[in-house]
């Protein structure tokens, strides 16, 4: 297991031995929003038209910061939704924090140790502890995390099409918007023939897939024609819980596996980089619990020369900017799934809105915290359901 380096979790150090003072947690808004896609999104486990979320707001001392909860309005990407979420975090995990001063990341990991699971609500609380952090501090996330880099390597991920010939005019806006890499999802019967029809329109492209869990090993010989189309990887072909399945597939498999719902924890890493179950790890700081632990499993990942990129869950600008701080540290080598604004959302919730730099990359903040600010008119517009603790 990987030791890091203990200030990057250590509040206190960025204060200053003379000023350290504790954050104390003064109130826990949870906004329950749901934001309409510029275009549906479709994967092996659904389509979404419109993307729901929950934006937790947390007031410390004069100070707010923001995070994003990605669970959503159904289980598909994993167990979570926005309801359990809601639920989570109002009934358990604000009752541990509520009034009580936390010291740091890895304090609240602690406090919250005892619920079980639900990784995507703990890392939306965990993000605004972060935000808050950074303001209090006047540092971006990018510093606190040690990121390297002021500007990160994006690609686009696109949704099951009706069509190969839509799919391949999909790929086409987006190669001629700027993105230099393309991830295309499949799932059964849209697998081979959508991969290669978008490998023969462009033969160089850096192009990957993503099953999101949607086969079994007994699909591997089926699939094995991806493996001439020159991939950068296949991503999270088999079930979540199949990390030795991931061991087997990779065997018959010289494109490097990526997995993405399998690792949600740093353990869970740590498995499949024992049992060579992958070559490469999607890292998601909702899927891992919060954001100290997605460092943690950048740290272990770059200690066994296992490269890692960071995944998407289609943000808010809140969510997005935490995504281009992570990903601004050394070991992310290869192109995010963190695409521009206007992407997803034709009125994002934060002011800023991401833009494609020309060689397809795009901005890390470098305001203090998350370097975001919320648009509240949008953020009320978007909003189905909100919940103060105090
Ligand atoms: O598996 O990477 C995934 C979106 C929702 C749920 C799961 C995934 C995705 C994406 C979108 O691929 C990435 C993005 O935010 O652009
Ligand atoms: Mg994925």
């Amino acid at each position: 297991m990987a030791t890091l380096a203990s200030w990057r979790f250590d509040f206190g150090h960025l204060y200053g031995s003379e000023t350290f003072t504790k954050m104390k947690i003064e109130s826990i808004t949870l906004h329950h929003i749901s934001m309409p896609l510029v275009s549906p999104f479709e994967t092996s486990f659904g389509r979404e038209t419109d993307r729901q979320c929950v934006i937790v707001e947390i007031r410390s001392e004069g100070l707010t910061g923001y995070g994003e909860c990605v669970a959503t309005r159904d289980p598909g990407y994993n167990y979570e939704t926005a309801g359990t979420a809601i639920h989570i975090l109002r009934d358990f995990v604000a009752p541990l924090i509520l009034g009580q001063d936390l010291k740091d990341a890895l304090d609240f990991q602690n406090r919250v140790s005892g619920i079980r699971g639900h990784q995507l609500a703990k890392a939306g609380v965990e993000m605004a502890l972060w935000d808050l952090t950074g303001k209090r501090e006047g540092k971006s996330l990018k510093q606190l995390f040690g990121g390297v880099r002021d500007k990160v390597e994006v690609g686009v991920s696109i949704g099951i099409q009706d069509s190969p010939q839509k799919l391949v005019e999909t790929a086409t806006e987006y190669v001629h918007q700027g993105y230099a890499r393309v991830k295309i999802k499949i799932k059964p019967g849209r697998d081979v023939e959508d991969a290669q029809a978008v490998r023969n329109a462009f033969p160089n492209l850096r192009l990957q897939v993503d099953a999101n869990s949607a086969y079994s090993m007994n699909d591997a010989d089926r699939l094995k024609p991806l493996d001439d189309l020159n991939l950068l990887l296949i991503e999270q072909p088999l079930f979540e819980d199949d990390i030795w399945d991931h061991h087997k597939f990779q065997q018959k498999f010289k494109t490097p596996v990526c997995l993405d719902e399998s690792i949600v924890s740093p353990r869970h890493a740590r498995y499949a980089i024992e049992m060579n179950a992958c070559k490469i790890i999607n890292i998601k700081a909702g899927r891992l619990g919060g954001l100290s632990q997605a460092v943690m499993v950048h740290d272990l990942c770059l200690q066994h020369n296992m490269p890692v990129w960071c995944g998407g869950m289609l943000e808010t600008g809140i969510g997005r900017a935490s995504n281009l701080a992570l990903a601004s540290m050394p070991n992310f080598t290869l192109p995010g799934d963190v695409s521009a604004s206007d992407r997803y959302y034709q009125r994002d919730i934060t002011n800023e809105r991401f833009t494609l730099n020309k060689d397809s990359t795009i901005d890390v903040p470098n305001s203090p915290g998350l370097g975001v600010t919320i648009d509240e008119d949008a953020l009320k517009s978007y909003t189905l359901a909100k919940a103060v603790v105090n």
